[in-house]
């Protein structure tokens, strides 16, 4: 689906209104300033980036919460604007990485993809489903959400009526989930949503699991790939600095062997790096963590593979 010469457009998102701590809005900015941008070129990868997204200009200054949902104006035009620009770079035959930033932009990250490509599928890594309604939702931030907005699920809020449920629930699968709220697990029963907590990562290992989750969003392995990365899908031993770290999550193998087999498809055509937040943890944990999100970029564009 990508053209030649392999281009990576590189779509930083300086955004943390989706959830409650501030720093998250300087994860971009330090995976570009350690080097991402430069590595890539160095996989052999064209790499356009002109700047993080300014978002100062959308300024939602009277934004009260709409019901539970905390700065909804904001994020949804900073989402909206998002969708515009990947799904711009996707129809361009690009493939844009989104550097978050919190998981709310995903809204506008899969959209834009679904905008280029409508038969694609998402894979979702994360410790949290991020599949709560206006219904369901408990903290009211809206990067425990995305996932419903996608669907079309739960009551709709009109605030948000550019996000089209263009996904399918058969076209998304998550992988590392270990912290679902209860409204959220009746959600992915409801809807038959197919996930691979950490319990099926531990009994059948990520090899098994990765080949039965693209078995499920791909059969045929003719879709497109969509792959929105949490890093706190990650063990906090392996990437501390995020805003919800939960135990028991993904080795730093398991969390590079999913980027490499999405890359060793052929059929990624947009990626995800999200939560990355470097004001949480001291000084080495942040360092780590950000050289782990390059690194999951590198090998989700062809690194490691021989
Ligand atoms: N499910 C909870 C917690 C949460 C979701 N995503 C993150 N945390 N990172 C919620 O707020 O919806
Ligand atoms: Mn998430
Ligand atoms: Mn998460």
């Amino acid at each position: 689906f990508l053209k030649e010469p392999l281009t990576a457009s590189i779509v930083g998102c300086p955004f943390s209104g989706g959830q409650p701590r501030p720093g998250v809005d300087q994860g971009p900015i330090h995976l570009v300033e350690a080097g991402l941008i430069e590595q890539l070129s160095g996989l052999g990868w064209k790499v356009q980036f002109d700047g993080h997204h300014q978002f100062e200009e959308i300024n939602a200054a009277a934004d009260p919460p709409i019901g539970k949902l905390k700065n909804p104006r904001l994020v949804s035009r900073v989402s909206e604007a998002v969708a515009k620009a990947v799904g711009g770079h996707a129809k361009k035959g690009e493939l844009p990485v989104t550097l978050g930033g919190d998981h709310s932009l995903a809204m506008g990250t899969i959209s834009g993809t679904l905008e280029a490509y409508p038969e694609a599928c998402v894979v979702w890594i994360d410790a949290h489903a991020d599949i709560n309604t206006v219904e369901t939702t408990d903290s009211g931030n809206i990067h425990g959400m995305p996932v419903s907005f996608l669907l079309g699920i739960g009551s709709a809020v009109p605030e948000f009526s550019w996000v089209k449920p263009l996904l399918k629930s058969e076209r998304i699968v998550y992988i590392g989930l270990r912290d679902v709220d209860a409204g959220e697990k009746r959600i992915l029963k409801e809807n038959n949503i197919k996930a691979f907590s950490m319990h099926e990562v531990d009994k059948y290992g990520i090899g098994k699991v990765v080949e039965m989750a693209l078995d499920h969003v791909n059969p045929k392995r003719d879709r497109p790939i969509h792959l929105s990365f949490d890093v706190d899908a990650l063990d906090p031993s392996v990437a501390p600095s995020t805003g919800t770290p939960v135990r028991g999550g993904l080795t730093f193998r398991e969390g590079h062997f999913i980027c490499e087999e999405i890359w060793s498809s052929g059929l990624l055509v947009a990626l995800d790096l999200m939560e990355v937040n470097p004001s949480l943890a001291d000084a080495a944990s942040v360092q780590q963590t950000v050289a782990i999100g390059c690194s999951l970029v590198r090998s989700a564009l062809g690194e490691t593979l021989l």
